[in-house]
């Protein structure tokens, strides 16, 4: 009788059992999740199971979808699967605008959500529309993303008074412009009306080239452009292949104005309320998926690019600025910045003098 009872006891625990509801951690048994306690111990197993919602601005395929898919994968496997993450396109709750209102009022607990929704609450975030001010290379702009107290901490700070904690930022990759007229130097934007976000600051950027600006979600821009009410955009490669803007678009000008940064954001409340070990989970698996989210978007980016070029049936001319058009544009972007900091209302210099230290640092100059 004894015998048997060892043997069941045995068996129950081999198998892993659905018993995480009992603080044990036998149910990950020998698999290494990567989440450990402050003891050292495999955290997997202690969690209560819950399902979260993880909203994106993008569809199945694309950077912002793919990284919370991944995220959701990581999670349920450490949490030992008590932990469901469902990750949701564009479109599946509305528009960009409609997302992140969702997240504020707690109607879902997680969002990739891109700063220009969000200008006119958060007047800090539009340092992200500045042209010509992080670095071009997508890795240095990485790595201050990654780093950044300015931005991780400072700016965290601003978007967590209107209940979005920042968990972390990250390049969607080098913005490039598309338009009929091929772009090549300011004077080629007088007259033209570019589609932007939600930001008031990203009007005084394309006001310097003459240009004016119009608010469009994304899912509106192709038909916009292709009727011509908006004569051109900026947007990663990998996107501009994707919602296929190219076809409609004569043009891709290769400007490295800016790169496109995406936030991954959490409601403040329910963030706050986790578990220490949710929350520690939380952290360490978006702290993982900066390198993996990093090398997704040069996949894309550099497959985009190639699906322009060899897509026949659509011809589009890639023009490519060289350093003298490039210091041609930076003249013009440049004193943006400086009404930026001083000029626009409720932004804390203070956050930019801090991050333009930064990234001095990163790029030693
Ligand atoms: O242009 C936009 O608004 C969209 N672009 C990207 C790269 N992601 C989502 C965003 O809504």
């Amino acid at each position: 009788m004894l015998l048997s009872i060892l043997t069941l006891s045995f068996l129950l625990v081999a198998c892993g059992g659905d018993n995480e509801e009992e603080g044990t951690d036998e149910g990950n048994a020998g698999e290494d999740t990567g989440s450990e306690t402050e003891g050292g111990e495999e955290a997997a197993g202690d969690f209560e199971e819950q399902e979260w919602q993880f909203v994106t601005e993008e569809l199945q395929g694309e950077v912002q979808y793919e990284y919370a898919a991944e995220f959701a994968n990581r999670i349920n496997e450490k949490s030992g699967g008590a932990i469901t993450v469902e990750p949701l396109e564009y479109g599946a709750l509305g528009s960009e605008v409609d997302q992140a209102q969702l997240l504020q009022q707690g109607g879902v607990q997680l969002a990739v959500m891109s700063p220009g929704f969000t200008g006119g609450q958060v007047p800090d975030g539009q340092i992200f529309s500045l042209h010509y001010f992080f670095p071009s290379d997508p890795e240095l702009v990485q790595e201050v993303l990654t780093n950044s107290k300015a931005l991780n901490t400072d700016l965290r700070a601003k978007y967590e008074e209107h209940s979005i904690s920042p968990l972390s930022y990250w390049t969607e990759g080098s913005m490039a412009w598309t338009s009929n007229v091929g772009i090549e130097s300011p004077a080629d934007f007088e007259g033209l009306n570019v589609r932007v976000q939600e930001s008031p600051l990203m009007r005084e950027s394309y006001d310097a080239y003459g240009a004016t600006v119009q608010s469009l979600s994304w899912g509106e821009l192709y038909t916009a452009l292709d009727r011509e009410t908006v004569d051109a955009q900026e947007n990663p490669l990998f996107f501009i292949s994707s919602a296929s803007f190219h076809e409609v678009q004569d043009s891709v000008t290769i400007s490295k104005h800016n790169n496109y940064v995406a936030m991954t954001t959490a409601n403040t409340d329910w963030y706050n309320g986790l578990d220490e070990n949710v929350k520690a989970l939380v952290d360490e698996t978006v702290e993982e998926m900066q390198s993996w989210v990093f090398d997704e978007q040069i996949a894309q980016n550099e497959a985009g690019l190639q699906a322009i070029e060899e897509d026949t049936e659509n011809p589009t001319e890639i023009i490519e600025l060289t350093e003298d058009q490039i210091a041609a544009f930076k003249e013009v972007a440049e004193p943006v910045h400086q009404y930026y900091r001083d000029e626009v209302e409720g932004v804390d210099p203070a956050i930019y003098d801090k991050l333009k230290e930064e990234i001095a640092e990163v790029t030693g100059e």
